[in-house]
């Protein structure tokens, strides 16, 4: 898993032209004036369903669909060229979230509320809101791939093409699943060169790279508020520096990716096993004294997932974090839709796991353009500015539920949305296969099958002997287990800035640059947050959020090499405290590191559950009660 790609294409950038930074395809003739004509101004978003549901591909998949990713590249940054005055320009449309506190569709924000923003955060709206998002970019992108397929010479290669081109659907990138061998977590199409060569209608050529940055063109120094971002003329990624010569540095994002895959992984893993409440499920809002089960949510790991791409605090001293960590700037960054994209997944698999639950109403913990703080927020709350119908009502919690009504769906949910029971065991060995490997219970489902083909099926197995040398019976007992988390809760404005908790297993390196590449790094729970106390941070004062670490992974390595005697809480309980125990460590996006114990509202709870594993790749952990040991001091 090093990221071997990027050392290679470290070089790759040295020698790159700066010219073809900021190139775009050139197709002989002026462009704009047609693809106005193309996407005249689609305020209603209805998904390009064309009568037939396409999947949305990962995006190492659709890169091998050779025509559909040439057509993704020329739509993407034909999309970024378009002026961005145009409501369905890339700048109008990822303005939606934050910054530039535009006016979309002609809905305003409600008085009170302006500096806000349209996107719901640690809010019941959470995953739906950001579903007709979705939709919106899909469509426009769509329809622009539509006219660039035409603009192939007439005959074969246009038929081809347009053919292709019914098929798009915007890709995901999945940050959990572990990448093809030899690769990183960070696809090289995404971080790996500004430019990229392209074969589009008139021949090859080298263009600006629309899935490395996006180039404001121009930037508003006046909208952008702040420095840097008032002087950043294209978004980065774990900048070089503070300053306007900031460039990105994707190789250590990649290695921050690789360092994290598999915490992210267990933390889906553990959603999808035991999150069966939409409320807790949602959002990374913290509900004190709820259950010692709930600290997690699809928000939160996603917010980690933000912090980890915009990279603040991990490299050169002090300088901060790129657009991905905050949260008013996030969207301009192309990897926003596409880990977006990965987060409407999970909630879509996450339905098919979970048909009963939905949203219930509550009370908004933070202000949006159309949502006052301390609103009732519910399953018909109109998520803005997104219309349904050009009668001017708006999309809803409800009637985005079922997702393929736009026109999408993916490879583990292609059987659709209803549901038999067969349909729901496979989402659950995908599941498994996806998102299983890095949890003790895929030993467990590993040992069974050898035993069940040596045997002819056995109900109630023991793990093998090879298993059993790694993880005897001080780890399993019986069918079961014990698994370890830290659950985190912390006010979401405790710092002036996004920041990151860091769990480490013995004493963390003093340096964060050196963190990244730590052997006893556990995982990270991101805060992402405002880049200062701004009108909407100001809002985030009083909010607590909370987020898990799964602990069980390292602890069965601390096991394997003698350090730990079991599982078992006396043992866990005593190694955690001691010296060569748990340790938490809070990076700003800034890069300064914090006395965690200065934190305000910071709290580490250590916890514990015995899960049954699952005894075959069609089912899922089974966790019992989760209790709380001791607090971390
Ligand atoms: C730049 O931003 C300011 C403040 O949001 C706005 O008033 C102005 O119209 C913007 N300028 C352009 C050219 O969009
Ligand atoms: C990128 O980060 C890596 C790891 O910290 C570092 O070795 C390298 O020098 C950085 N590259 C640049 C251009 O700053
Ligand atoms: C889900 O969680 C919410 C919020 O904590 C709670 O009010 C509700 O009763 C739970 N629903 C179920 C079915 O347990
Ligand atoms: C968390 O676990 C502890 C220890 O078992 C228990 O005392 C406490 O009530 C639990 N908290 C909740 C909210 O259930
Ligand atoms: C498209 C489809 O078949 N939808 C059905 C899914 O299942 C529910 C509940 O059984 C039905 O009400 C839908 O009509
Ligand atoms: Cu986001």
């Amino acid at each position: 898993m090093a990221p071997f790609g990027f050392s290679l294409l470290r070089l790759a950038l040295l020698s790159c032209s700066v010219l073809s930074q900021h190139t775009p395809y050139d197709y002989g003739f002026d462009v704009t004036r047609h693809a106005k004509r193309a996407i005249a101004t689609p305020l209603v978003v209805r998904g390009e369903v064309g009568g037939d549901v396409q999947l949305r591909q990962e995006i190492r998949q659709l890169e091998q669909d050779q025509d559909l990713w040439t057509l993704y590249i020329l739509g993407t940054s034909l999309l970024q060229f378009t002026e961005q005055s145009s409501p369905t320009s890339w700048y109008s449309i990822t303005g939606i979230h934050g910054i530039p506190h535009q006016t979309w569709g002609g809905v305003g924000p409600t008085p009170g509320n302006e500096g806000t923003g349209y996107c719901t955060h640690s809010s019941i709206l959470f995953p739906t809101w950001h579903r007709p998002y979705l939709v919106l970019y899909e469509q426009v992108l769509y329809s622009i791939i539509q006219t660039i397929a035409t603009w192939w010479p007439e005959g074969e290669q246009r038929d081809r093409y347009q053919t292709a081109a019914t098929r798009f659907r915007i890709p995901y990138w999945d940050w959990a699943a572990t990448p093809p061998s030899g690769e990183s977590v960070l696809p090289l199409s995404v971080g790996g060169s500004p430019y990229v060569d392209v074969d589009g209608p008139s021949g090859v050529q080298r263009i600006a790279n629309p899935l490395f940055s996006y180039t404001f063109k121009p930037l508003n120094a006046t909208a952008f508020l702040q420095p840097p971002w008032n002087f950043w003329t294209a978004t980065v990624r774990s900048p070089t520096t503070n300053d306007a010569g900031a460039q990105s540095n994707n190789s250590l994002v990649a290695m921050n990716f690789d360092q994290n895959q598999a915490s992210l992984s267990q933390r889906l893993y553990i959603l999808f096993s035991n999150y069966g409440n939409y409320s807790t499920f949602s959002n990374n809002a913290w509900i004190p004294l709820i259950s010692n089960a709930s600290y997690d949510s699809l928000e939160s790991l996603h917010d980690t997932v933000h912090n980890l791409a915009g990279g603040g605090g991990l490299g050169q001293p002090n300088v901060q974090g790129g657009h991905m960590s905050y949260i008013p700037y996030s969207a301009f960054d192309p990897i926003f839709f596409l880990h977006h994209c990965m987060v409407d997944r999970i909630f879509a698999i996450w339905q098919e796991l979970n048909p009963e639950t939905w949203v219930v109403p509550q009370v908004a913990a933070l202000p949006s353009y159309t949502t006052s703080k301390g609103q009732v927020q519910d399953s018909r709350t109109a998520l803005t500015p997104f219309y349904a119908s050009s009668d001017g009502t708006f999309w809803t919690s409800d009637t985005v539920r079922d997702y393929t009504r736009f026109g999408y769906t993916y490879a583990e949910l292609a059987s659709g949305p209803n549901k038999s029971r067969r349909a729901r065991a496979n989402v659950r060995t995908a599941v498994n296969r996806l998102y299983g490997t890095s949890s003790p219970a895929s030993l467990f489902i590993k040992a069974n099958k050898a035993l069940g083909l040596r045997k002819g099926g056995i109900k109630r197995p023991q793990p093998d002997s090879a298993t059993a040398g790694r993880f005897n019976d001080a780890a399993f007992v019986g069918g079961s287990y014990r698994e370890w988390i830290a659950n985190i809760h912390v006010k979401k404005k405790a710092l002036h800035e996004p920041f990151a908790v860091h769990l480490f297993v013995g004493d963390a390196p003093t340096d964060p640059r050196s963190w990244a590449l730590a052997r006893n790094h556990v995982g990270t729970m991101g805060v992402f947050s405002t880049p200062s106390k701004d009108a909407y941070g100001m809002a985030m004062e009083k909010l607590d959020v909370s987020g898990t670490v799964p602990l069980t992974t390292a602890l069965l390595s601390r096991m394997g090499n003698g350090e730990l005697a079991s599982l078992k809480p006396v043992d866990v309980e005593e190694y955690l405290r001691s010296a060569r125990g748990l340790q938490v460590r809070v990076v700003g996006s800034s890069g300064s590191v914090y006395d965690s114990k200065k934190i305000k509202g910071l709290g580490v709870s250590i916890a514990s559950s015995i899960v049954q594993a699952p005894r075959t790749e069609e089912e899922l952990p089974v966790w019992g009660t989760v209790v709380a040991h001791f607090e971390m001091g």
